[in-house]
C-alpha cells in the first residue's frame, strides 16, 4: 500500500473505484493531506459482493475447517510481523498517541483473529438425547454454518481493533466479509487486505470498500440484496438506519452504538486505583471510546479529594505529537468532531458549569497548532438534564457530582436511554456484586476498566445495540444452526 493513496481490495486485488473518484485523508495531528482515499460505487459493491459469494462456494468454502482455522492465526503472525506497518498507518489516521496504539489497537488486532480461531475450535455445539417409545430413541445436534456474506461498517475511533473484532470471528466462522471503514480511517484495513494475499487466504474472502455511509459507499452495501448480515458498530441513529436497511429481506444485524458511561467510587474505594483508571476511561483516545466516561458520581466524603486529584493527573497528560513517546493525549479525529465538543464545552459553560480544568484548546507549537486538539475538561456543578450530561459527547470530558447513598447512585447512573458501559471503584466485594447487578449495561466493570476477555459477551443494553459478540455470541451471529435430528 501506498502511504499516500488508500485503493479498494476486491477479489484479492488493490483497485481504484470505478469512476476514479477520490476523496482526501486528512491528518488530525495538524490538518495536513496524508493521501487520497478511493470512493467504492455502486458497481464496486456489486463487485465485492460478488467475489465473496463466489469465495463462499470456491477455495474457502471447501477448506478444511482446520486449514482455515489455521490460515487466521498466520493473519495474526503477519499483523505481528509487520506490526510497524499497521502502527504507523493507524497513528497517522487517527493522531493517537503511539503509546497507545501499541499497546492496544495493533495487538487487539492481531489477537481478534488468534482468539476467534480458537473459539471456533473449541466450542461444542448443542446436543440432545431423545426418549421416542417403541424406538430406540434419536438423537439431536447442532451444525454451525456460515451466514454467508457479512458487511461489516466500521467508525473511526479504534479502527483495526474494532474491524477485526468482527472480521476475526466472521472469518473463523466461514463467511466472507465486506468491510467499509470510516471514512476517515482507511488505512489498516486497506492494508489488511496485503496480508491476506501474503498468507494465502483466498480471493474474495475479505474485501474493502472506501467512501461515506449515507446515499454511498455504506449505504450501497447495506442495502444490497446479497449481503447476509451486517454488523454494524457506530453512532445511534446511523444504526437505526441501517436497521432499517437489514429489514429488507430480513437479514440478520448486529448493533453496537453509543453510550453515556457512569463510573461510581465509593468512599471506601482504593483512590489511587479509581484516579487511576478514571484518567483512562475519561481521557484515553482523547476521550474517543464508546465504553468511555462521561458522568462520574462520587461518594460526598471523598468527592472534594477526588476532583483535585483528577484535575491534577488531567493537568499532568502530555498533549503532543502521537510518535513522541511521552505523549499520553493527542487530537480529535475530525474537524467536524472538534467543533461538536467544543460546542458541549460552550453549552457546558451556559447551563452553569463550574469549569475543574480545561474548557478550550491547547496551545501548541506552530507546526501541529492546526489540528483537532481540545483540552481534557472536567466540570462540577452541572443539573442532570443538562445535555452535556444527558448526551453522547466522545470527548476528552466528564462531569463530577457528588452522591450520599448507595441507591442514588445507581438511580443516576441508570438514568439514561444509554446502556453500555459502567466502572465502579470500591473495595466492598458485597457492594460490588451488589451494583454489578443493578445497574443496567452491558458492560460493568468493577475497579477496572476496559479490561478484556474476548470469550466474554460484549455489546450494549437499552439504546446502546442488539445483540452480543465475543467468545460464543459472536458464533452465535455468525452462523446459522442447523439441528440434525436423527431417528436411531
Ligand atoms: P458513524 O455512525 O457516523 O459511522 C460509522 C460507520 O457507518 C462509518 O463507516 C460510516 O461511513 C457508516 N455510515 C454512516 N451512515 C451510513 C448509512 N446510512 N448506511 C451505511 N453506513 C453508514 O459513527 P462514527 O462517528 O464513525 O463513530 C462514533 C460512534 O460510534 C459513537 O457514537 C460511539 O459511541 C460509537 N461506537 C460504539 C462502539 C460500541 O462497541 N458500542 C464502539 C465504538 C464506537
Ligand atoms: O474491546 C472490544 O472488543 C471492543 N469492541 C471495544 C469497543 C470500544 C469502543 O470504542
Amino acid at each position: 500500500m501506498s502511504e499516500t493513496d488508500f485503493k479498494l481490495f476486491i477479489n484479492g486485488a488493490h483497485r481504484p473505484g470505478s469512476d476514479g473518484a477520490t476523496f482526501a485523508n486528512i491528518s488530525p495531528v495538524d490538518g495536513s493531506v496524508i493521501g487520497q482515499i478511493h470512493q467504492a460505487t455502486q458497481a464496486d459493491v456489486d463487485d465485492a459482493v460478488r467475489a465473496a459469494q463466489a469465495a463462499l462456494t470456491g477455495p474457502w468454502g471447501t477448506m478444511a475447517r482446520n486449514d482455515r482455522l489455521e490460515m487466521l492465526h498466520e493473519v495474526a503472525a503477519e499483523i505481528d510481523r509487520r506490526f510497524h506497518d499497521f502502527l504507523a498507518a493507524e497513528v497517522a489516521d487517527t493522531g493517537k498517541p503511539v503509546s497507545l496504539a501499541s499497546h492496544v489497537d495493533i495487538p487487539r488486532g492481531a489477537a481478534n483473529f488468534k482468539i476467534f480461531a480458537d473459539v471456533v475450535k473449541n466450542v461444542p455445539s448443542e446436543f440432545f438425547g431423545m426418549d421416542v417409545p417403541g424406538t430406540d430413541g434419536a438423537i439431536n445436534y447442532g451444525l454451525r454454518k456460515p451466514k454467508g456474506v457479512i458487511a461489516v461498517i466500521c467508525p473511526w475511533n479504534l479502527p483495526l481493533l474494532l474491524m477485526t473484532w468482527k472480521v476475526g470471528p466472521a472469518l473463523a466462522c466461514g463467511n466472507t466479509v465486506i468491510v467499509k471503514p470510516s471514512e476517515e480511517t482507511p488505512a489498516t484495513a486497506t492494508l489488511l487486505g496485503e496480508v491476506m494475499n501474503t498468507v494465502g487466504v483466498p480471493a474474495g474472502v475479505y474485501n474493502v470498500v472506501h467512501g461515506f455511509g449515507p446515499g454511498a459507499t455504506g449505504e450501497f452495501l447495506t442495502t444490497h440484496p446479497d449481503v447476509d448480515a451486517i454488523t454494524f458498530t457506530g453512532e445511534n441513529l446511523t444504526g437505526e438506519k441501517i436497521m432499517q436497511a437489514s429489514a429488507v429481506g430480513a437479514r440478520d444485524i448486529s448493533l453496537e452504538l453509543g453510550g453515556k458511561n457512569p463510573a461510581i467510587v465509593f468512599a471506601d474505594a482504593d483512590m489511587v486505583a479509581a484516579i487511576e483508571g478514571t484518567m483512562r476511561s475519561a481521557f484515553a483516545n482523547c476521550g474517543q471510546v464508546c465504553l468511555g466516561t462521561e458522568r462520574i458520581y462520587v461518594e460526598r466524603p471523598i468527592f472534594d479529594e477526588f476532583v483535585a486529584r483528577l484535575k491534577d493527573s488531567a493537568e499532568a497528560l502530555k498533549v503532543g505529537r502521537p510518535s513522541d513517546d511521552d505523549t499520553d493525549f493527542g487530537p480529535l479525529i475530525s474537524e467536524e468532531h472538534r467543533d461538536k465538543v467544543l460546542g458541549f464545552y460552550e453549552k457546558a459553560v451556559t447551563d452553569g458549569a463550574k469549569v475543574v480544568t480545561g474548557g478550550g484548546v491547547p496551545q501548541l507549537e506552530d507546526d501541529i497548532a492546526g489540528g483537532w486538539w481540545v483540552e481534557p475538561t472536567i466540570w462540577t456543578g452541572l443539573e442532570e438534564d443538562s445535555t452535556v450530561v444527558t448526551d453522547e459527547i466522545f470527548g476528552p470530558c466528564c462531569h463530577i457530582r457528588p452522591f450520599d447513598t448507595e441507591e442514588e447512585a445507581i438511580e443516576l447512573a441508570n438514568d439514561t436511554p444509554f446502556g453500555l458501559a459502567a466502572a465502579v471503584w470500591t473495595t466492598n466485594a458485597s457492594r460490588a456484586h451488589r451494583v454489578g447487578a443493578a445497574l443496567d449495561v452491558g458492560l460493568c466493570w468493577v475497579n477496572s476498566w476496559f479490561l478484556r476477555d474476548l470469550r466474554t459477551p460484549f455489546g450494549g443494553s437499552k439504546a446502546s445495540g442488539i445483540g452480543r459478540e465475543g467468545g460464543v455470541h459472536s458464533l452465535e451471529f455468525y452462523t446459522e444452526t442447523t439441528n440434525v435430528c436423527l431417528q436411531l
